[in-house]
């Protein structure tokens, strides 16, 4: 018997629907995703990061045993600032994902006794400072807390990513940072019924009559 290619269609769709409802006829959304980092909790010690100080720090990620406050996560994270006249942070160089939106996160707990506008926190991107913030005493966070930046104009762009913690004479700060990851809304997968059974063209589908 020859089935009519429509009606095929439609009983391919409804026991597709039947079988994996969920999937349904509705257009499906783009996911959100978070990709972390290579070595982006500092659990590997000094790898894939490369660690820069100015005042000669042999490194940037600490233990937490030799360190005042408790890693986000595990056992290590990353700990910049710490001495005056400091420019310290820790990079590498990475592919930042494709999305439409895209943010680079961490959890940070800014620890100072300066006032503001002396000591900062940047998120720079091939030499493009993305973010600043001040380490001061107004700003010290006395737990771990969520930093965001939208870096969605770097979206799939190989690029040097950096964290740096700056202090100046006086009055230390310390920027411990841990788990950085990024978090994106990627591309929707592709259509499940691709060519809508408008084509007439049913050659992705195959039916097996009773
Ligand atoms: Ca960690
Ligand atoms: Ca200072």
């Amino acid at each position: 018997m020859k089935v009519p290619r429509r009606l095929v269609g439609v009983v391919v769709v409804i026991l597709a629907t039947a079988i994996i409802p969920e999937l349904g006829l509705a257009t499906v959304s783009a996911p959100d995703v978070t990709q972390p980092l290579p070595n982006g909790g500092f659990e590997s010690g000094h790898t894939d990061w490369l660690e820069f100080s100015l005042q000669g720090q042999p490194f940037l990620i600490w233990h937490a045993n030799e360190m005042p406050v408790p890693p986000y996560g595990g056992s290590w994270a990353a700990w910049l600032g710490r001495v005056h006249d400091e420019i310290s942070f820790v990079y590498q160089d990475l592919t930042v994902p494709e999305g439409s939106s895209v943010f680079l996160r961490y959890w940070h707990w800014i620890e100072s006794w300066d006032s503001c506008g002396y000591d900062f926190g940047y998120v720079v991107i091939n030499d493009l400072w993305q973010d600043t913030y001040d380490l001061c005493q107004a700003t010290n966070t006395g737990e771990w807390v969520l930093h965001s930046v939208n870096i969605s104009r770097f979206a799939g762009q190989f690029v040097r990513l950096e964290i740096w913690g700056v202090t100046d004479s006086t009055y230390g700060s310390n920027l411990y940072v841990d788990d950085v990851y990024f978090d994106f809304t990627g591309s929707p997968p592709s259509p499940i019924f691709a060519d809508g059974f408008e084509s007439g063209d049913t050659g992705r589908w195959a039916a097996t009559a009773p």
